[in-house]
């Protein structure tokens, strides 16, 4: 094992707060298209067409299609080993944080259980009148006749405030913070590692490329999660 992953692994092998923030890169090798890679969804879409609040006033039917082709693609995605080697994580001592950007569900798929998710899930909508969240069935009109929106967070709108407290919380009390599969780009998720950092955490990347965090973590970790996380998170840690 490399130094700095064996060095790593000790170090979350021993603590007994950990926070993990994932991005899209942790669902990648699932098969779900990140949003600002080479095959991202934002090479092929654009977000301020799709994912904004003005999109779906403008054009609801348009939004609804592009988030129905993504729950037909995830639906078809498993969990891959970085989501199982995280799952596992909850049932050792101490505290699991597991907050995530996606909102693919892959995460609850695998077994976690204390999952954040700060942008929401595309498998559930809320009525644009009331607010009430559903699970998705493919009408797109509550029985009150407004429209059904994605309970997805949009460029623009705030997220779930307890869900930030929450989030904000454990990055404050994180003895580790690993971030995983993230270009660190979005607000205000990409304050997390700071805020850990800050409280006196050690922070640990796992990313297929360098991103504005790498600077400030105490380990880069370069590759694929799905390789990586099994042996960082492996319970006894090879020498
Ligand atoms: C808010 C829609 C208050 C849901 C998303 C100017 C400057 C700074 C900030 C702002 C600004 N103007 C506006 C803002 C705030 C804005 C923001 O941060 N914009 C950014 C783009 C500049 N944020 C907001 O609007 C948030 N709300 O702040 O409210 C406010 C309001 C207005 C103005 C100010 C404040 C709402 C943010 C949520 C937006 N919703 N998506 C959907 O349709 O899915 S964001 C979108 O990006 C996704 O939700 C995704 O979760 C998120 C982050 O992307 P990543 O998950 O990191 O994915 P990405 O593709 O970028 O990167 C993948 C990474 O994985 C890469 O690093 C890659 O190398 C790596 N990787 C790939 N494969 C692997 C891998 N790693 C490991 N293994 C692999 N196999």
């Amino acid at each position: 094992m490399r130094p700095e992953l064996a060095e790593a692994a000790r170090i979350l092998g021993r603590a007994r707060r950990v926070v993990v923030l994932t991005g899209a890169g942790v669902s990648a090798e699932s098969g779900v298209p990140t949003f600002r890679g080479e095959q991202g969804l934002w090479k092929t879409y654009r977000p301020e067409q799709l994912a904004t609040p003005q999109a779906f006033s403008g054009n609801p039917e348009l939004v609804w299609e592009w988030y129905q082709h993504r729950q037909s693609v995830v639906s078809s995605c498993a969990p891959n080993p970085a989501h199982h080697a995280l799952a596992e994580l909850e049932g050792r001592p101490g505290s699991i944080t597991l907050i995530t950007q996606n909102v693919d569900g892959l995460h609850r798929r695998a077994g976690s259980e204390n999952v954040l998710e700060l942008h929401g899930n595309i498998f559930r909508a809320r009525c644009t009148r009331e607010g009430g969240v559903r699970q998705f069935e493919g009408k797109l009109k509550c029985e009150c006749g407004a429209w059904l929106r994605p309970h997805i967070v949009w460029f623009g709108e705030q997220l779930d405030p307890v869900i930030l407290e929450g989030a904000f919380s454990a990055a404050r009390r994180a003895e580790v913070f690993l971030a995983v599969g993230t270009s660190s780009l979005v607000a205000p998720a990409n304050l997390l590692a700071g805020m850990a950092a800050q409280a006196g955490a050690t922070v640990i990347e796992v990313n297929l490329a360098p991103t504005p965090l790498t600077v400030e973590a105490d380990f880069f970790l370069q590759g694929p999660a799905g390789e990586v996380l099994p042996r960082l998170l492996a319970k006894d840690p090879p020498p």
